[in-house]
């Protein structure tokens, strides 16, 4: 299926999205806000509606048929999750509240024990916080240096300064798949081959790329992945760490209570196996079943589809905001055909502040971001104090695009002939 065929991905699945049939502010609502939050699908909905109305029962401790179709649909969640992402098994597949949660799972239960002072974690300046904070607090506590990768003039990962950052002191990469702000698809294959061959552990936030594009941990390489659920057509309240098995039996557990035990004795316990040993207390149960249908749904169009139309869409996106003189848009250019970037773009208005500008696009029922998106190191580093981010999905139009454009046109004339 493209852009150019007679029904787009978009017409096809947007019956799906119930939330998308509504007005906000009287006109029909235009969500462009799918890096903060994806919306969910009916099939979503009734999933998680069908566990609290039928089977809502507590996991791995019953033996009554409803704990049990509670557990099998939960482990069936995982297997689902490991398949969607190439997990070697399902072991390496453990549900956490969100892509926050694991990354800091990662940094107190490896991180805490395995760094010492002088030792290196090299990130990125692009990182989302929840990428800079939990390193930030490991550094703190172990003596351990973080190191920041910058940007290459078109605002891209500059892999030439990454390799003169890598050296034998270096024991962790943590790097952004897809920047929510730059939206530049970073190379974690090459970034993981480099890392590894320098003896360093590697960690992928692949917040912003699972929902838009394929995703193999094996052939990229990484000893850790993280993602939220909510991103995804699936909940919020649940979110996943991939972790090579060998590693993540490694590490102590992160958490301590129930479920993630063997025995418990007066003075001391062990620990189950894998991955329970990092689920500890009753989990988001019909939120991670939840998770199983979105990739379900998502796997039904194919995330190689859903990656090729929303190229189309940000070329489409791209060629409009760019015949507005006073936009800059942050992060690399787009071919053509929309492809070398995510789906995204935030800008700077001239002097119109974003903070501005998302509220009077909300009056025309067009819904984005402004701010700094949880990127304030980046926007330090670009010298802007806040930027006006537009995000797509698959559900979105090539007519939303048309409407925000006309919205932001409106509201900027409105603001020039108020400055003069
Ligand atoms: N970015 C955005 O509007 P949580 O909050 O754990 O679900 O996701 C955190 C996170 C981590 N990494 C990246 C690259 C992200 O984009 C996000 C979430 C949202 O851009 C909310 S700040």
């Amino acid at each position: 299926m493209t852009f150019t065929q007679e029904r787009t991905i978009a017409d096809q699945v947007r019956h799906d999205f119930p939330l998308l049939d509504q007005e906000v502010n009287g006109k029909a609502l235009v969500y462009l806000d799918n890096a903060a939050t994806s919306q969910k699908p009916q099939f979503v909905l009734n999933t998680l509606r069908d566990y609290y109305q039928q089977y809502n029962s507590n996991v791995h401790r019953g033996a009554h048929t409803l704990s049990n179709k509670a557990t099998d649909a939960y482990e069936a969640a995982r297997d689902k999750v490991a398949k969607f992402v190439n997990a070697a098994s399902r072991q390496e597949i453990v549900f956490t509240r969100n892509a926050t949660e694991a990354i800091n799972l990662v940094a107190y239960s490896w991180g805490m024990n395995n760094l010492q002072p002088g030792d290196e974690i090299i990130t990125v300046v692009m990182e989302h916080h929840s990428n800079i904070v939990p390193w930030q607090f490991v550094a703190q506590k172990t003596g351990a240096v973080l190191k920041f990768v910058e940007l290459t003039p078109e605002q891209t990962f500059d892999f030439e300064h990454f390799k003169t950052l890598l050296s034998e002191k270096t024991k962790l990469v943590c790097v952004v798949h897809v920047s929510n702000t730059l939206g530049c698809i970073n190379p974690v294959a090459e970034i993981s081959k480099l890392a590894h061959k320098n003896g360093a552990k590697v960690l992928i936030d692949a917040c912003q790329s699972t929902p838009h594009m394929p995703i193999d941990v094996q052939e990229i390489g990484c000893d850790w992945l993280v993602a939220s659920g909510h991103k995804m057509c699936a909940t919020t309240g649940i979110g996943f760490l991939y972790g090579k098995q060998e590693i993540l039996e490694s590490m102590p557990p992160f958490l301590g209570g129930g479920e993630m035990i063997a025995e418990v004795f007066l003075d001391y316990f062990t620990y189950g196996e894998l991955p329970h040993k990092f689920e500890a207390g009753t989990p988001a149960i019909g939120e991670a079943i939840a998770l199983g249908a979105a990739v379900d749904y998502l796997n039904s169009i194919g995330m190689d589809k859903i990656h090729a139309y929303e190229a189309e869409l940000t070329a489409y996106l791209f060629q409009q905001l760019d015949k507005i003189p006073q936009i800059k848009i942050y992060g690399p250019y787009p071919n053509s055909k929309g492809e070398g970037r995510a789906a995204l773009a935030a800008f700077t208005a001239g002097e119109v502040h974003a903070n501005d500008l998302a509220p009077l696009l909300d009056q025309e029922g067009v819904a984005i971001r402004s701010g700094h998106h949880c990127t304030q190191p980046l926007h330090r580093y670009l010298d802007i104090p806040g930027t006006a981010r537009v995000s797509l999905s698959f559900y979105n139009t090539r007519e939303e695009i048309d409407v925000f454009i006309k919205a932001l046109k409106d509201t900027l004339d409105f603001f020039h002939s108020i400055l003069g």
